[in-house]
């Protein structure tokens, strides 16, 4: 079979990314998808401008990643933001919508593993989001696995979150992870976090405290031939944390409301967010803003430890 050369993707960088990237500064990607599915019009438009402050003011450039007109944009400016905040009905673009999605032309919102494959061809080397995806409760029959975690085997990128979303199953994420050999480090606590629970009552594989020593680990981990994602866990501040206690009853309750409702498949995620969001009245999604902007300030700090090491 002859092989074929494929055109290339569009990929388009802002002038500001464009520049930290060739100067070798630190860029964090941010993901598109928690604008237009993570939270409600009009937080979602100022969470995603104050998640960007708090990449800057962690020391790197943001970079927030979406689909336009049959391109990847890298790094959208505040009016896209507010463009894709306030548009109502643009799909969730996961790792494998991306070549239709690019193909049909339109907007396209993306998740944290397509915003990784954008990350590595623009060779953004951290990411961050506040809860990655991950093994649903209850896929030992459903078999709803996030497709975020089979893209850590494939883009070399390093992400930052606060854990995996409080509506999954915890320990079999973290089971799931250690399979696909993606390393695991918590920054400074002992506990894999739950996204905007401080614990999700597992211990972390491993903890390191000194932000040099994670870029060390970082870059031991691609010096060892992974093409793949590295892990970095920090929880929410406790100041916004909310209690396991609080939500586990409304997860459960949701759980049995999207059942009833046949809601399955990617629109699982949003649902279940939501119920939550509503049973504990708004709690949830206040302290989901919250995580979104911590996390993505470490994720300025890391980064910019991580450029710092490599220079
Ligand atoms: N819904 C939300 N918040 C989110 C997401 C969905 O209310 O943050 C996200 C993230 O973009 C994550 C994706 O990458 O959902 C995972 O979706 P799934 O479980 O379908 O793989
Ligand atoms: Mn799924």
């Amino acid at each position: 079979m002859r092989q074929h050369a494929h055109p290339p993707i569009p990929v388009q960088l802002s002038e500001e990314v464009a520049d930290a990237c060739k100067e070798g500064r630190p860029v964090v990607a941010l993901e598109s998808n928690v604008i237009t599915h993570g939270l409600p019009y009009p937080n979602n438009a100022a969470t995603a401008c104050k998640v960007e402050e708090a990449v800057r003011s962690g020391g790197a450039v943001p970079a927030t990643i979406a689909v336009d007109g049959g391109a990847i944009r890298v790094g959208m400016t505040a009016a896209d933001i507010e463009r894709f905040a306030s548009t109502p009905g643009i799909p969730k673009v996961s790792a494998r919508d991306l070549p239709t999605v690019l193909a049909r032309g339109g907007l396209g919102a993306m998740t944290v593993a397509s915003s990784l494959v954008a990350a590595d061809l623009a060779g953004i080397a951290f990411f961050a989001s506040a809860g990655i995806g991950g093994v649903h409760r209850g896929a030992e029959t459903s078999m709803d696995i996030s497709s975020d975690l089979i893209q850590f085997t494939r883009s070399k990128v390093a992400v930052v979150c606060a854990g995996a979303k409080k509506i999954l199953d915890l320990g079999l994420t973290l089971e799931y992870l250690e399979t696909l050999s993606v390393p695991v480090v918590s920054y400074r606590s002992d506990d894999f976090p739950a996204f905007y629970c401080i614990s999700s009552g597992f211990p972390s594989p491993c903890r390191l405290d000194d932000a040099t020593t994670i870029a060390r680990a970082v870059e031991n981990h691609w010096a060892l031939g992974n093409h793949s994602s590295f892990l970095i866990t920090t929880p929410v501040n406790a100041e916004d944390a909310v209690d396991d206690a609080d939500v586990d009853q409304a997860i459960d309750e949701a759980m049995a409301a999207a059942r009833r409702d046949g809601v399955r498949g990617n629109a699982i995620t949003k649902y279940l967010m939501r119920a939550v969001d509503t049973a504990t009245q708004g709690r949830s999604s206040r302290a989901n803003m919250s995580v979104l902007i911590s996390t993505a300030h470490t994720a300025g700090h890391l980064a910019a430890a991580h450029a710092r090491y490599r220079a």
